[in-house]
């Protein structure tokens, strides 16, 4: 979203405490063009550690925060189901957002936090770190060695046992887990082009409603280029072993990503690919978001590409629970 240079230093408030909130405030506290000037947090013990780590004004409620008269840009690292409320306060009160993905969870009101930012004449910023990894880079740098793409497939699967009591476990707090975990399709939709249409299979266990155990999620995709993709996500009790397996087949050839191992076949020709190391991607994220704010540069990610992934994972969802083709 288009906005007026900032002057440093940028001055921030963070809705959060946990791991990618605690990775934000490094970054920020070691770049001279931001400061973090709050956090707002849930748990008051966990606030008050957080804030005292890094020296800043410790807020119970985040409605405080994003009205807080001394902050320019509010950074959403809290539980999915917040992120819509949060961010619509903080775009009406002014603010600049930058939000750990997803958007939000509902469809509906995405498209129109993208609408308030035109109006508000601020950025809103959807943190898309898959693309920045070594895996992505890798597919997208080889995509044209294997000709044109028939199928793709991508599969994460994290046992957890046992699964904890926590909001990544809630149905609420999570949402449905292709949006929660965008990245898996987003990751295809920003290599292969758009998405037609959609089916999709969900299935939680565990009785401790509003908590699952297990989560097992897969869906299949038609592109528009005709190529059909496969997104496996499974968590919890009673799955693995632990994967995380991209392949994407060409009609000439196959890339294959195990992990962070990567190759690509051709034939009888197996050609290993260089994949960077998965480290400091919410640190890029960051310098590239204060780079915008004060300098006008780019971003590496776009509201369009960000809501055409959104769009799939909300298809998923209306197929998983009407068991039917969602064409989008
Ligand atoms: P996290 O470490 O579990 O931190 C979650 C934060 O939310 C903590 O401040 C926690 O506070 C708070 N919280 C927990 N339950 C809450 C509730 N019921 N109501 C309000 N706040 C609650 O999570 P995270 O990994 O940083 O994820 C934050 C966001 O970043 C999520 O939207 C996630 O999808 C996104 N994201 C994370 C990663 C990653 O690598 N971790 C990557 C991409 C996107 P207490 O501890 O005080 O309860
Ligand atoms: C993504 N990691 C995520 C997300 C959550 C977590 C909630 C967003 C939803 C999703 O895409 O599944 C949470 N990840 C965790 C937790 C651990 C974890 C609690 O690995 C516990 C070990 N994120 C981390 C840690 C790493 C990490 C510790 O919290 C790496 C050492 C990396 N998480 C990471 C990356 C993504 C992600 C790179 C983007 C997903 C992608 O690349 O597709």
């Amino acid at each position: 979203m288009r906005s007026a240079p900032l002057e440093a230093p940028v001055r921030v408030g963070l809705v959060g405490t946990g791991y990618a909130a605690k990775l934000r405030a490094e970054t920020f506290a070691l770049d001279p063009r931001s400061q973090v000037v709050a956090v707002a947090g849930h748990q008051p013990a966990t606030t008050r550690a957080f804030a005292d780590s890094f020296n800043l004004e410790p807020l119970s409620a985040w409605e405080d925060l994003v009205r807080h008269p001394q902050v320019d840009l509010v950074v959403v690292a809290t539980v999915n189901a917040l992120h819509g409320p949060v961010i619509q306060a903080a775009l009406s009160a002014g603010k600049h957002v930058v939000v750990e993905y997803p958007l939000a969870l509902d469809l509906a009101q995405a498209y129109a936090l993208v609408t308030l930012a035109e109006q508000q004449h601020r950025l809103l910023h959807v943190e898309h770190i898959e693309l920045l990894g070594g895996v992505h880079q890798a597919l997208v740098s080889h995509l044209g060695e294997i000709g044109p793409v028939r199928s793709a497939c991508y599969r994460t699967v994290a046992p957890q046992a046992p699964a904890p009591r926590r909001w990544t476990y809630h149905r609420e707090l999570f949402g449905f887990p292709l949006l929660a975990g965008v990245s898996r399709i987003h990751r295809l939709t920003h290599a292969l082009g758009p998405v037609v249409a959609v089916s999709c299979q969900l299935e939680y266990q565990g009785d401790q409603d509003p908590y699952f155990c297990t989560c097992i999620c897969q869906a299949q995709l038609t592109f528009a280029s005709g190529a059909t993709g496969e997104v496996f996500y499974a968590k919890g009790e009673g799955v693995g072993p632990a994967e995380r397996l991209l392949e994407v087949q060409g009609a000439e050839g196959r890339l294959v990503f195990d992990g962070d191992e990567g190759h690509c076949q051709r034939g009888e020709n197996k050609q290993p690919l260089t994949v960077s190391p998965r480290r400091g991607l919410f640190a890029q994220d960051t310098t590239m978001v204060l780079d915008h704010l004060t300098a006008g540069t780019p971003l590496y990610v776009t509201l369009a590409g960000s809501l055409a992934a959104h769009r799939v994972a909300d298809g998923a969802r209306q197929a998983a629970s009407s068991g039917g083709l969602v064409y989008l």
